[in-house]
């Protein structure tokens, strides 16, 4: 069990032998909704009941171009690089995703700290917010993998050391996302039951969760359940469209072998009032690329 005394785990994961479905225990929009809020009542109240938030052209093809650019030049810069926070896909040596954009890019970190972002994101977290996390998926053309159904929360929880379910990512799509090359598909609803998984996390297990996530993976039946209740839902939209989604929603996505890359760039929002504590998982914390601590 957590070796946490200050913060019990209210979450228990990858400590039994068979899965478990635990209920949410936090609210989804920690404030209330004024005519000041930066959704509308009706996206507020979609959010709340199906975990995600899909807002077509939510930046111009102009607003977009400089971070399209810059991702298409980290793309080059990165191609040789074995560092860290670069992760190239399983079967290539495409550049699968690139962390920490938010702390080591001057372009994204402007992107991080966009008012109309960082205004829902206060929002929804009721609090002040921090960037938990940042990357670029590339969802490279013809060799883009997929990233297996999961709940983010699950792994940021047992592996990283957040506490309660009060953060939220933000997907800008910087390529155009069709139904067929690899979108986000979400299982809506998902995000009010905790699936607690089976299986003890490996050691240093990002360096394979990365590239194709084996731990931290929900089982059959709980997805059966999950996809049933209420579909799965694929918010796809033109380079500049954004979607909204609560840390603990089922999500995943497919290969993509169509020519056309899904090229994303991701910001895990966090209340301050929810920073990481020691990993429940019992084991070291992960790098700070993958999960800002400070
Ligand atoms: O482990 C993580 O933090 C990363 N893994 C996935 C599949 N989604 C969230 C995040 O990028
Ligand atoms: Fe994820």
């Amino acid at each position: 069990m957590s070796i946490n005394s200050t913060t019990a785990d209210r979450y228990p994961s990858r400590v039994a032998d068979r899965p478990q479905v635990l209920e949410r225990k936090e609210p989804v929009i920690y404030s209330e909704w004024t005519p000041e809020s930066p959704l509308t009542q009706e996206q507020s109240k979609y959010y709340e009941e199906n975990g995600y938030l899909h807002l077509e052209d939510f930046f111009s093809a102009e607003e977009i171009s400089g971070w399209k650019a810059e991702l298409k030049r980290l793309n080059e810069e990165t191609r040789g690089e074995a560092v860290g926070h670069v992760i190239r896909e399983p079967d290539s040596n495409e550049v699968r995703s690139i962390f920490a954009v938010h702390a080591n890019n001057p372009i994204f970190s402007g992107l991080a700290n966009h008012p109309r972002l960082k205004a829902i994101s206060e929002y929804l977290l009721g609090s002040e917010t921090y960037i938990h996390q940042s990357r670029i998926n590339y969802k490279p053309g013809f060799s883009g993998k997929e990233f297996y159904w999961h709940s983010d929360f699950e792994t940021w929880h047992v592996e990283d050391g957040m506490p309660a379910m009060r953060a939220f990512s933000c997907s800008i799509a910087l390529e155009d996302n069709f139904h067929y090359n690899g979108p986000l598909m979400v299982m809506p609803g998902s995000h009010k039951q905790f699936i607690s998984c089976v299986g003890r996390t490996p050691d240093d297990h990002f360096k394979l969760s990365l590239r194709r996530q084996e731990y931290g993976v929900p089982d059959h039946a709980s997805l059966e359940r999950l996809a049933a209740a209420n579909g799965i839902d694929t918010p796809v939209g033109r380079a500049g469209s954004v979607v909204l989604f609560d840390c603990n929603i089922m999500h995943g996505s497919n290969s993509n072998i169509t020519p056309f890359p899904r090229s994303n760039v991701f910001l895990v929002y966090n209340s301050t009032a929810n920073k990481l504590v020691a990993p429940y998982s019992g084991q070291k914390p992960r790098p700070r690329y993958i999960a800002a601590r400070d």
